[in-house]
This record gives C-alpha cells, structure tokens and sequence, in this order.
C-alpha cells in the first residue's frame, strides 16, 4: 500500500467502537484514526472532538473516504452485510465485529463476494484468538502432547447486559457466537449440531428472556463442547474453559485454585482475586494483539490474519441452528455450504503478547 500508516475509519462508536477507536488513536504502531461515524451524531462527534479526528454521518461515505485506507466496523450486527459490501467494493480491509451478520444466509453471501473478488479483505473480531490462554491451548493441542481433544467445557457469563432489548436470540446470537468460534479454534474442526436447552430463568432477566442457557455442540470428529452463556448473573465477567484430551486438561480463565467463591454481597466481584467488569477489561490484551496483527497485516501486505469471514459465516451459521434449537428443544443439524479455496489454508494460530 502507498501510505506507511494505515488510516483507520471506525463505524459504529458504541462501547466496543469507542473502544477500538482509541485503541487506533492511542496504541497500535503503523495506525492513525481519522475519521468516526454513528447513527447517534452526537456521540460521533464527541468522540471525534475528543480524538481529533472528523465525524462522517454517513457511513458508506466513510468507507468510500479517499483518506480511510482500512475501516473498523463495530455497528449492530443488522447493518454489517451492506458495511461489510461497500468495503469489499472498495478494496477496503475491513475488521468487523462479531456476529458477522445476523444469519448463515447473509454471512455466505460476504464469503461469496470476497471469494469473487479471489483476496481475504475482511476479519471477523473474535478476538480471543488472540488471548495467550486460548493461543497457547491451541498451540499446545495442535502440537499433540496431550493427544486428541475430547471434551471442551465453555463458561460465559457477563454480569448484566445494556439494555432489555438483549432477547434470548441475542445471547445465541452474540455472546454464545463466542464459545462456537473458540470451540472451532481449539478442536480445529466444525460444529455440525447445535443444541440449546434453557433451565427456568434467572429472576434477573427481562421478561420472557431465557437466560441462563446451556448448548451441546457435536463437531465433525466426534468432540463434544458444552456452554453455559449467562448473562445477568450478577457477578461480573466470568470466561473459562477446560479442555479435556486424551492426556490431560487444559483449563483457561481461572486465576487460583481450591475452593472458590463469587458472589454478591460481601463476596462481590471476587474469584481469587477481582473478576473483570466486562470483556474490554478481560481481553484488553486479546483486543490489542487483535488490532495491532490486523494493522500489521495490512502495511506488509501479508493479507488477514485472524478469524476470517468464513469463520465469521461458519459462527453465525451454527447460531442461527441454535436459535431454531432454542426454540424447538430439539437438536439442530448445521450444513455448511463448501468452503471456497480461498479460506483453504489454516491460519496459524496467532499467541498474544
Ligand atoms: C458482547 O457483544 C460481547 O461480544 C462480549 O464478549 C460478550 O461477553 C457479551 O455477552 C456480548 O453481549
């Protein structure tokens, strides 16, 4: 590319947006903010003021910026296909958050246009890829020591979430997403049945809102993965896993042993030590690597690095099974549609700092 620092261009500048975009401002080497957009224009041009950089109502025109040479899209998830498509048009590499899209439908048709246009533009923000506790589990199963992974046990819970607007869909949608794309990552393999079941609900959530949830994901070699996602249980965020093989476990996200306690009250935010407010604190790091890999990417011209859009059609895929699981009790087969040559070589896994 011609300019040795990479301007970035953030679409959508809630929590997650406003977050990666002073993480571009501040922290990562070779990148330069330039430019915010969001629907609330005020809160664009708060932060835009703030960062000293410009505030575009528009956001297809800040995609189409001469000046913008890669764009961050944190936006909802309903507005990504036609963001995500206006980057692809112009040659754009894009980091989209989570989910890709809202359904299997509309993610295949990004894999579509991106394998048409035969180079990987976009990256999908699951970023605990990049995490040193899930790198290195990983690494470590790939290398084999432990022999073949049997069993992933996933546990995901956020204290609370924004607003009552977070539907029982929603916690498939975008907080389950997680444990599919961290279960895909370790077992190196795909999810081919989903199955959500909901035990009565915690008297914390919205009305009609099932929450906790529990899902069982068969893969294609035979592993099993089970995940608790719940998000009002009061605590605080809570991500672990252990990941049982042939040879042993491997568990991620506990941070002492023995018997341990968290709770509300005077044991409030506590599990050997604070348990995080939210996922910025928990993965900052991950956050961080996630950015810096993917601006690193692009002025070396090595291509994307992290989850790519098949990973992000292939999530999404397995949640919208899950969401008709959800909603039928019963187990959801997940078809994927043939991967395209393009998304043919594993990525390496990527350790954190
Ligand atoms: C949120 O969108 C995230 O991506 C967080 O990582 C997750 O923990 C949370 O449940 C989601 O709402």
């Amino acid at each position: 590319m011609s300019h040795p620092t990479v301007r970035v261009g953030a679409v959508g500048v809630g929590l997650m947006g406003t977050d990666h975009a002073e993480r571009l401002a501040t922290r990562v080497a070779g990148a330069s903010l330039v430019a915010v957009s969001d629907p609330d224009t005020a809160r664009a041009g708060a932060l835009a003021d703030r960062l000293g950089v410009r505030a575009v109502d528009d956001p297809l025109e800040l995609v189409a910026s001469p000046d913008v040479d890669a764009v961050v899209i944190a936006s909802p998830g309903f507005v990504h296909e036609e963001q995500v498509l206006a980057c692809l048009a112009a040659g754009t590499p894009v980091l989209c958050e989570k989910p890709l899209t809202m359904d299997d439908a509309s993610s295949l048709r990004l894999v579509e246009a991106e394998a048409a246009l035969g180079r990987r533009l976009v990256t999908v923000g699951f970023m605990r890829r990049f995490d040193p506790e899930y790198a290195q589990a990983r690494a470590a199963l790939a290398g084999g020591a432990h022999g073949r992974l049997l069993v992933l046990h996933n546990v995901h819970r956020n204290r609370s979430v924004p607003n009552a607007d977070f539907r029982s869909e929603m916690i498939v949608r975008d907080s389950l997403v997680h444990e599919v794309d961290s279960s895909r990552f370790l077992f190196d393999d795909e999810v081919v049945e989903v199955t959500v079941l909901a035990p009565a609900p915690t008297s914390h959530a919205a009305e009609g809102v099932l929450d906790p949830q529990v899902a069982l994901f068969r893969m294609a070699g035979g592993g099993l993965v089970t995940s608790e996602v719940f998000v009002n249980s009061q605590v605080g965020y809570e991500v672990r896993f252990e990941a049982v093989a042939e040879r042993g476990t491997l568990t991620a996200g506990l941070h002492t042993t023995g018997l341990l306690t968290t709770g509300v009250g005077s044991d409030a935010g506590r599990w050997g030590g604070p348990v995080p407010d939210d996922y910025r604190v928990r993965f900052a790091r991950a956050y961080d690597a996630e950015v810096q890999a993917w601006v690193d990417g692009i002025r070396s011209g090595t291509g994307a690095v992290g989850a790519s859009a098949w990973d992000g059609y292939a999530a999404t895929a397995v949640s919208t099974a899950g969401m008709a699981s959800l909603a039928s009790g019963t187990p959801v087969a997940v078809d994927l549609a043939d991967r395209p040559p393009l998304y043919a070589a594993t990525a390496d896994p990527v350790a954190g700092p």
